[in-house]
């Protein structure tokens, strides 16, 4: 049995926790806090150290950790990504603004994985809502060949999350 070490980062509120949640055979540990400043108005709780969880798929077993989103908590990615053997970056479908920032995650974690080269993929969130890009669009967006792979994904659906790690294991 493999162990492997996933994890799930991305802009605020692109469905992390979400992500963590829906696939974990155990309850997730969360660090979720009520969010004081203006991005209130999007939702209550925001993750400010990490989400924990996890899932055992085909055998192996599957150790998921989930990023803060907002960069006031980036000191949180070069520990959470130590010794990780895949990532995945959550982007959300419907606002263009993450896709920006996701950008300039997949460079940092690619960065900080540059020792192992861990693979990753582009996970294009919220599929489920109207308005949402279809991936090859948010592909397009995010200025990538074919070297980089973007999934569709509804972070609130058991099967798609599972399809995403699917995927993923076929880098591993
Ligand atoms: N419709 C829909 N809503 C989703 C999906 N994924 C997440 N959400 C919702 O989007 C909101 C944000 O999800 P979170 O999981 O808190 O996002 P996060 O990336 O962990 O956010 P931060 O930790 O604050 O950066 C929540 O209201 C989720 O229920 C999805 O695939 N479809
Ligand atoms: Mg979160």
């Amino acid at each position: 049995m493999a162990t492997v070490k996933v994890v799930i980062t991305g802009p605020f509120n692109v469905g992390k926790t979400e992500f963590v949640r829906t696939l974990s055979d155990i309850p997730i540990v969360t660090t979720e806090r009520r969010i004081t400043d203006d991005l209130k108005s999007t939702k209550e709780e925001t993750t400010v150290a990490m989400d924990y969880g996890q899932v055992k798929l085909d055998g192996d077993m599957f150790h998921l950790y989930g990023t803060p989103g907002q960069s006031r908590f980036d000191f949180m990615w070069e520990i959470l990504s130590k010794e990780m053997n895949a990532f995945l970056v959550l982007v959300d479908s419907c606002n263009r603004d993450t896709l920006l920032e996701a950008k300039s995650l997949i460079r940092t974690f690619r960065r900080l994985s540059h020792k192992r080269k861990a693979p990753f993929l582009v996970v294009a969130n919220k599929q489920d809502l109207e308005g949402a890009w279809p991936v090859e669009r948010v592909k397009k967006a995010l200025g990538f060949k074919d070297d980089v792979l973007v999934v569709p994904c509804v972070a609130k659906k058991k099967a798609s999350v599972r399809q995403v790690m699917k995927e993923l294991k076929a880098l591993l």
